[in-house]
């Protein structure tokens, strides 16, 4: 008899605004930052905006139609701040706050939960012209928004993400120049703005417990660094725990669950910043944890990858380089299927809340084949060995994961990488706007269907 995950687990995929809406000037939504970055020469591969993206802005009823077919639970959005304060503070625009209505209220009349995400990168530009997350203000401005929205769906949205991958919209935002705004700041700056988005979330959680009429359970988003042990060695299993949460000293590296987690759940930063980066911040900062720190219900977990590491010889966590050849998605990332269940025992151990996988998935090497199916082998073998290793470490109670949501129910706008890269379970033809799922989404429908019996019980060794 194949191991199922247990009956409660819960089955989701993600997506979010700027990457699939378009309707980027529809009912008064005003330029985001990931709009001007669009427009900046260079910046996104092949000129590509998110100006129509999938057209979801029009086609959310198809879209949502295609979840429940697929037995979605669950429904990972987020909400563009844009649409709803065109000024990013002021007065809400009632067109934007209706979309959502409309979004929420398709998902629910199809048994498709809508888990929202509050902050998914695209900042109104009107606030990052007011300097954006560098200003002290950030954290009243996103109190306020929430407070809007907390209030409009809080009736019907029970499940909250505050923010979607600070180390992304900060480190790589504002420190790399690679993402929106494409500022590249000295570190201090950087650890400021992210001081600031960690405040945010913060007050985000006070807002939702204040006004959702239904009693909200809160988390966040983030991403990071996993370690996954090289063996079952005692010494190897404390330097893969000790490798995701190190800072990387001297230098420092926002791509850290840490950072995240700490403040928000523990009340302060990971060992060794105050004497390292102290300095740095604010007068005072230490007192803002008592804002960062509030009660929240599940630790989200974005995973894509991890790295090998083992005990070295100077007692240090010591990287395992992978055999040449090793497999990589089309984003050059390579493929470590432990690292979901480690990503939950770590940040069980260190922050004993229930774990959701928030994302995980791979850019694949799709086209619609001879057939006018997409034969998407790849990501059907992505799902099989991800799912298969959590199932497994789930099952022998080793890992306390409550959830996973694929990244990403459709094809959709990768950031700097414009449409180039592919996330999807269902294929999108930009230029006639057509779904066509995937194979991938029918392996996912079986899965979720027999709750994981049918994935391989012993995959063939990766190679
Ligand atoms: C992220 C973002 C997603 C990406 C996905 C693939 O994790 O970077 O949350 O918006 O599109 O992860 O890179």
């Amino acid at each position: 008899m194949s191991e199922t995950f247990p009956e409660g687990f819960l089955w989701g995929a993600a997506a979010a605004s700027y990457q699939i809406e378009g309707g980027a000037r529809a009912d008064g939504r005003s330029d985001s930052v990931w709009d001007v970055l669009s427009r900046w020469p260079g910046k996104v591969a092949d000129g590509h905006t998110g100006d129509v993206a999938c057209n979801h802005y029009q086609r959310y009823e198809d879209d949502a139609a295609l979840m429940a077919d697929l037995g979605l639970q669950a429904y990972r959005l987020s909400i563009a701040w844009s649409r709803l304060f065109p000024d990013g503070t002021g007065s809400a625009n009632e067109a934007g706050l209706e979309y959502y209505d409309r979004v929420i209220d398709a998902l629910l009349e199809r048994g498709v939960q809508p888990w929202v995400t509050l902050f998914h990168w695209d900042l109104p530009n009107a606030l990052q012209r007011r300097g954006g997350f560098l200003n002290p203000n950030m954290p009243d401005w996103f109190a306020d928004y929430t407070a809007t929205i907390a209030k409009r769906y809080g009736d019907r949205v029970t499940n909250w993400f505050t923010l979607n991958e600070p180390a992304c919209f900060i480190g790589l935002g504002l420190r790399d120049g690679i993402h929106a705004p494409g500022w590249v700041l000295p570190i201090g700056e950087v650890l400021v703005a992210q001081h600031h988005a960690l405040m945010a979330h913060g007050r985000a959680v006070q807002e939702l417990r204040e006004h959702c009429k239904a009693a909200p359970r809160i988390g966040c988003a983030p991403t990071g660094k996993i370690g996954i042990p090289a063996s079952t060695a005692q010494t190897d299993l404390d330097a893969a725990y000790d490798w995701t949460f190190d800072l990387d000293l001297p230098d420092v590296s926002i791509f850290h669950y840490g950072f995240m987690g700490d403040p928000a759940i523990l009340g302060r930063y990971p060992e060794g910043f105050d004497e390292h980066f102290g300095h740095l911040m604010p007068k005072g900062y230490k007192h803002d944890f008592a804002v960062m720190k509030q009660p929240i219900d599940f630790f989200g977990m974005n995973i894509y990858n991890g790295k090998t590491i083992r005990a070295g010889d100077d007692g240090r966590p010591a990287e395992v380089e992978r055999p040449v050849g090793h497999p990589v998605t089309m984003m050059d990332w390579p493929v470590t299927p432990d690292c979901l269940s480690w990503g939950v025992k770590h940040a069980v151990k260190r922050y004993g809340l229930p774990v959701y996988i928030t994302e995980n998935g791979c850019a694949s090497m799709d086209w619609v084949a001879s057939d006018g199916c997409v034969h998407d082998a790849a990501r059907v073998d992505y799902l099989d060995r991800h799912l298969a290793a959590l199932r497994n470490a789930v099952v022998k109670d080793e890992a306390d994961c409550a959830g996973y949501f694929h990244w990403s129910i459709m094809d959709n706008f990768e950031w700097a990488e414009g449409y180039r890269k592919r996330f999807g379970l269902v294929y999108i033809d930009y230029a006639t706007q057509e779904r066509i799922p995937k194979d991938s989404f029918r392996r996912y429908q079986e899965i979720i269907r027999t709750r994981g019996a049918c994935l391989p019980a012993d995959p063939a060794p990766l190679r």
